[in-house]
């Protein structure tokens, strides 16, 4: 498929996805958007075990949702382009395997939403993250006071949400809004090494994984450990699980069918 606003390479069973529009750093408007969920919708995860977004160019990752393209929405129209961002984000959520955001830069609004719906966040040591809506009028629409207070927990997203205040990198780190900070050098090639220690692992294991944690959050904790036993069952049912403790038992290496 051909996109205007997205490139997209592959590296094994990596995918990367770099989001294109340097004009106005990244910022997603509704045709990336639309961009972005044709790429997601037609992935294929039996052959790609990891994704790895970013955004194109040293200055930012998604400098939020396009503000012209907002300008002059009304409340209905607000409503059905929040609705779009916030569909494309979940969709990357819970996308079969897991996706890592490389944030290279600027990481505001629809920016950091967009990362906080991927499973895991690395950053380069010049990247901003904040929520800067309440300063246009508006609140996070892409399920940022969704997701940042699960994140980061309640007083600190309330904080940045309220203020919306930038945070750099170091901050970001230390309150767990990202897992490693890293020169802007070594950022993609930091983020292809994680997820290619991820799809070396048993991939019909990782998307059970990921699977159990998004599902059981919402769950009582009986509820959440009664599914994880019930999907942890499901594993010895794969050849990877037989094969897996064999090459162990054998001390050998497993490669991994997916099977
Ligand atoms: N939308 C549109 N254009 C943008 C955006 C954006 N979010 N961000 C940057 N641009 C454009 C600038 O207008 C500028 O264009 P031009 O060259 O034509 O003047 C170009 O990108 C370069 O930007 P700057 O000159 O401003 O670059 P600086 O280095 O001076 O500043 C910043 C970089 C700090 C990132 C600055 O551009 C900025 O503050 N951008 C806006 C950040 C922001 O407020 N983002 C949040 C937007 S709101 C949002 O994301 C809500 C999500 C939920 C939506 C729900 C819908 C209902």
């Amino acid at each position: 498929m051909e996109y205007n606003f997205l490139k997209i390479a592959t590296e094994g069973n990596i995918s990367i996805l770099t989001i294109s529009a340097p004009k106005t750093l990244n910022a997603l408007n509704s045709v990336i958007l639309k961009e972005m969920d044709d790429f997601i919708s037609s992935l294929d995860c039996n052959n790609c075990r990891c994704l790895v977004i970013t955004g194109d160019g040293e200055k930012s990752f998604v400098a939020g949702a396009d503000i012209s393209e907002m300008a002059n929405l009304d409340a209905a129209q607000g409503q059905t382009f929040g609705a779009q961002g916030a569909m494309v984000f979940r969709k990357i959520e819970t996308l079969p395997i897991p996706v890592i955001a490389a944030v290279n830069g600027f990481a505001l609004g629809g920016g950091c939403e967009l990362a906080m719906a991927c499973d895991i966040r690395i950053c380069s040591d010049n990247a901003r993250f904040g929520q800067p809506e309440v300063g246009l009028g508006i609140i996070p629409g892409f399920s940022g006071t969704v997701r940042m207070a699960r994140l980061i927990g309640m007083g600190m997203a309330k904080e940045l949400i309220y203020t919306g205040r930038n945070v750099k990198a170091d901050e970001a780190l230390r309150i767990g809004l990202v897992n490693a900070v890293y020169p802007q050098a070594e950022l993609m090639a930091k983020a292809i090494e994680m997820a290619a220690k991820i799809a070396a692992n048993a991939p019909i294991a990782v998307r059970y994984a990921k699977q159990c944690i998004n599902n059981e959050y919402d769950m009582t904790a009986d509820e959440a450990i009664a599914y994880e036993s019930g999907t942890f069952g499901q594993c010895f049912a794969t050849e990877d699980q037989k094969n897996g403790m064999a090459a162990f038992l054998n001390k050998g290496k497993c490669e991994f069918q997916g099977k």
